[in-house]
């Protein structure tokens, strides 16, 4: 059994959409964000930057925080959506949605969608690394359906985010390649399950 510690966000749906698809059993505890209680001492206690999401497996008492962390040791412990002949094609595409999706298209969120008209230097900028990220993205998905050749962790770590398109201001149909993974992607039962598990009910966006 497995403790999610979660909150409705991209990097919280990574790991419950992945906790689906491997049909385990698991537990969602949900951080309410908007109450600050990823600062509350006991959660600290296993989250040292103070952020979800974070797993505890029962079955050995590990702890694990970083989603893509979480999702590397969770696919490895079932052998699943980690295609071990494509190992490293998987991690390159997990790390860039770690290292350029996720912070990139976050940054976005700020300055376009949270606190819109703060800065016109900073939604710009905002603007073109979110537009630049998709066209990575659908360079990629023109000549592959999945990132990897299956569907992976890479998939279930940058779909979240995806589905946040309208936040990032991306007109998703100029990137056909997105679109179409994005839709086929959305038609697994497991990840409009894992999308809305616990807190405030968040309809998947349909373009
Ligand atoms: N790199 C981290 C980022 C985690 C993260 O930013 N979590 C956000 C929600 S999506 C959070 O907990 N924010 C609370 C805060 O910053 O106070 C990961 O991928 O797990």
């Amino acid at each position: 059994m497995i403790d999610l510690y979660y909150s409705p966000t991209p990097n919280g749906r990574k790991i419950s959409i992945l906790l689906e698809e491997l049909e385990i059993d698991y537990k969602t505890i949900l951080i309410d964000l908007n109450q600050n209680e990823q600062f509350t001492d006991n959660f600290s206690k296993i989250s040292p930057t103070n952020k979800i999401p974070v797993i505890v497996d029962n079955d050995n008492g590990n702890t694990v925080f970083e989603s893509g962390a979480i999702l590397l040791y969770l696919a490895n412990k079932h052998n699943r959506f980690i295609n071990k002949s494509n190992y490293w094609e998987i991690i390159q595409w997990v790390f860039f949605q770690m290292s350029y999706v996720g912070p990139m298209l976050g940054q976005a969120h700020q300055y376009l969608y949270y606190h819109a008209g703060k800065s016109k230097f900073a939604s710009e900028r905002s603007r073109n690394y979110a537009k630049h990220v998709y066209s990575i993205l659908d360079k990629r998905l023109s000549v592959s359906e999945y990132f990897s050749n299956d569907y992976s962790i890479a998939d279930i770590s940058i779909w979240p985010w995806v589905a946040r398109f309208e936040r990032h201001e991306i007109q998703i149909d100029k990137y056909p390649n997105v679109l179409k993974w994005y839709l086929k992607i959305l038609k697994r039962p497991a990840v409009v399950k894992g999308y809305n598990i616990a807190g405030e009910f968040h309809k998947i966006p349909v373009p």
